[in-house]
């Protein structure tokens, strides 16, 4: 577990330092994805390949799944999930909220995680089992935050239908929480709850590789990571909070319906 945390820290730290050398010229070389909103950009591309390259050269044969290039195929039982830059409208406006994430999973479970947050100077890590940590410090999420006083972050998807339907859940979570955080980054939203700067989060929407590292780094810090009803975390939905306030958030999102669309 060491030796994958230490070679995805690796990794990630130093796509982190290309994307933060070569910002500055290159990001505004965009193309469209999923909606006109839904941006790549050429570095969130050299991003992902330079991953690619590091982890093929050291462990040939692992898996990757990465969210530009997709999944390659590979025998071996290591999986490695990639997002090149999480946050890429963050990214591409010049906002600090971006990341690049990292995690190893062996037979289908995230063991080890890593979330490059290069502008912010931060570089959260977990292994499965022993802790989160930002740098030298153990991270621990807030814990005993009653729903009224909890900061929640959210985030939103990019299709015109889905935002709707976001727009109406928020607004009825509004009034029974201390506010509402929307960061742009499903990876930082996360590492911040694990650091105590968030209280709870959900978002319907969000990608194995936006949550997989940060997922982890969460749950090592005490928090429950899940989807509605008892279902595990899913592209349908993610809900992250301190157990107590996970349930009580659960409870007040529930009856909204928030895995449909417009
Ligand atoms: C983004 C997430 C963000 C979410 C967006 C999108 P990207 O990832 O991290 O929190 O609200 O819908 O999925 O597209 O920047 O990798």
């Amino acid at each position: 577990m060491t030796d994958f945390l230490r070679l995805a820290e690796d990794i990630a730290r130093e796509a982190g330092d290309m994307l933060l050398a070569k910002r500055p010229t290159m990001s505004g070389e965009v193309e469209t994805k999923s909606s006109p909103t839904d941006v790549v950009t050429i570095l969130d591309k050299a991003s992902e390949e330079l991953i690619r390259e590091r982890v093929m050269a050291a462990r040939p044969g692992d898996r990757i799944l990465g969210e530009e290039g997709g999944e390659a195929p590979g025998e071996s039982d290591v999986r490695w999930i990639v997002d090149p830059i999480d946050g890429t409208v963050n990214f591409l406006y010049g906002l600090p909220d971006w990341a690049v994430s990292i995690a190893v999973e062996v037979n289908g479970r995230v063991v080890a995680g890593v979330v490059n947050a290069a502008q912010r100077g931060e570089i959260y890590t977990a292994a499965l089992g022993e802790g989160a940590w930002l740098g030298g410090e153990r991270l621990r999420c807030t814990t005993g935050v009653p729903l009224a006083q909890a900061l929640v972050a959210t985030g939103f998807g990019y299709s015109v239908r889905r935002r709707a339907v976001q727009g109406e859940v928020v607004a009825a979570v509004l009034p029974s929480v201390r506010d509402i955080r929307r960061g742009g980054s499903c990876a930082i939203d996360l590492c911040s709850l694990a650091a105590g700067r968030l209280d709870a989060y959900y978002e319907r929407g969000i990608n194995h590789w936006d949550f997989a590292a940060a997922g982890l780094v969460a749950t090592e810090s005490g928090a429950r990571l899940g989807g509605l009803h008892g279902r595990p975390v899913s592209p349908d939905f993610a809900l992250c909070a301190a157990p107590g306030l996970f349930e009580e958030l659960h409870d007040l999102l529930a009856p909204l319906d928030p895995e449909r669309d417009a």
